[in-house]
């Protein structure tokens, strides 16, 4: 059983009050987790003591930085069941490394007529580059589509999946209705069609157990800062074949092998993605982040995410007017609602007054909202650091919202 109380106190940023005077209560965590003490210190202690550039220093400290940078992708490489270390590309994030997919991997293989697929859940950063690229090589992006309460509709999948499909990207769980997608069905599908898959793990990586070898996706994306690591960091996992076969994306320093006026050769994968020098800070914060997950355990973490779910959902949908969007049966802790009397950002305004961090917005899924033909939504996304007593205050700032709007209970 996970001890959130004890949990919270990992976690500095939490210990100070509200500018109300008021305890803080963070129910902002899809949008980005906070940070342990442990990688706090991690990356300070990086700089402190073995701060230098990597693969080039014969110096000690240049042999530290690459060690830390190193042993970070085998951790990286365990935390996801990678094959080998050198299938982990660091890149700056989620939305990078499906940029880095679009422009380096389908882009190749995409030829005027053809189509990609995406589903109709997808966070902007796994939508926006598969438009673009389709627009570019006059390709159609199809889009796999969703029922009224937030999962995908799997049945239409089979016949959109033909000759002409080059690629499929989706989201593992969605920001914005926390629906858990069968990714490995979805996977399989796609599979039986030759189709190569890229699953958008930026929501399920801190929490779910993610095996890629065996889910058998072709690319896994994430991002440091929403699993308890630092912002400016996040993974490219890909299948080696694929790598290989993936031209590099940004040229310049470290990704090369030799270098003349006329020609340039490149290192082999993961160096040929990696130009420049990269995020060793945050290479080092994201394994103690890691470290973290680990020593708490996955299982013990979503036991207490689904407690969450079903408390908060219990005491939001006694709000007389409250409307929650997306009830997948197969939910991580992410609910999004809406008020009948008050527009979403009015009501994350009033919360944040009684010290509550929710989200209101599109949340970068504008074509969810088209979906239900409505504007924005406030949304309440839970972590391991948050409590039972968290929701009570929060169902009792949406009462008071309710109050300042209406006027009754
Ligand atoms: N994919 C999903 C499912 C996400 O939730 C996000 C960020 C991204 C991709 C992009 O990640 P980035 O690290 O490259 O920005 N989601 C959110 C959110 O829900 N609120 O703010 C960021």
């Amino acid at each position: 059983m996970l001890a959130p109380y004890q949990i919270k106190k990992d976690f500095p940023i939490l210990q100070q009050p509200h500018p109300s005077g008021k305890p803080l209560i963070y129910l902002d965590s899809a949008a980005t987790t906070q940070k342990p003490q442990e990688v706090i210190d991690t990356m300070h202690h990086y700089y402190e003591k073995s701060n230098a550039n990597v693969h080039r220093g014969i110096h000690h400290l240049g042999n530290r930085a690459t060690l830390t940078y190193e042993s970070t992708r085998a951790k990286v490489q365990t935390f996801i069941n990678a094959h080998v270390s050198r299938d982990i590309i660091f890149t700056k994030g989620t939305t990078e490394s499906v940029n880095l997919v679009a422009y380096g991997f389908a882009a190749k293989r995409l030829q005027p007529g053809d189509e990609i697929i995406i589903s109709a859940m997808e966070h902007h950063s796994n939508l926006i580059p598969w438009q673009m690229l389709c627009k570019r090589h006059q390709a159609h992006l199809r889009v796999i589509p969703m029922q009224e309460d937030g999962q995908l509709d799997l049945s239409q999948l089979k016949q959109m999946l033909n000759p002409k499909t080059k690629m499929l990207a989706v989201v593992h769980i969605s920001n914005s209705l926390g629906t858990i997608n069968p990714v490995e069905e979805i996977i399989e599908m796609a599979h039986a069609a030759d189709v190569p898959v890229l699953v958008d793990a930026a929501q399920s990586a801190a929490y779910y157990d993610i095996d890629v070898q065996q889910m058998d996706c072709d690319f896994l994306v994430f991002s440091g800062h929403k699993v308890f690591g630092p912002t400016g960091i996040g993974v490219l996992y890909g299948k080696e074949k694929w790598l290989e076969e993936m031209d590099p994306w940004q040229f310049g320093g470290e990704m090369i092998r030799s270098v003349t006026f006329e020609e340039t050769t490149f290192a082999e994968i993961p160096q040929k993605f990696e130009a420049g020098t990269p995020n060793i800070a945050g290479a080092a914060g994201l394994a103690a982040a890691i470290r973290y997950i680990e020593n708490i355990g996955k299982a013990d973490m979503q036991q207490h995410l689904q407690d969450l779910l079903q408390y908060a959902t219990e005491q939001l949908l006694s709000i007389n007017g409250l409307h929650i969007y997306g009830n997948a049966p197969k939910k991580s802790a992410i609910i999004s609602f809406m008020l009948d009397f008050a527009h979403a950002h009015d009501t994350a305004t009033i919360l944040d007054s009684s010290g509550i961090a929710v989200r209101a917005g599109h949340h970068c899924t504008q074509p969810v909202m088209d979906f239900y033909g409505i504007p924005a939504t406030a949304r309440a996304s839970f972590s391991i650091y948050n409590t039972r007593e968290d929701i009570d205050v929060l169902a009792e700032a949406v009462e008071n919202v309710r109050m300042i709007f209406v006027g009754t209970l």
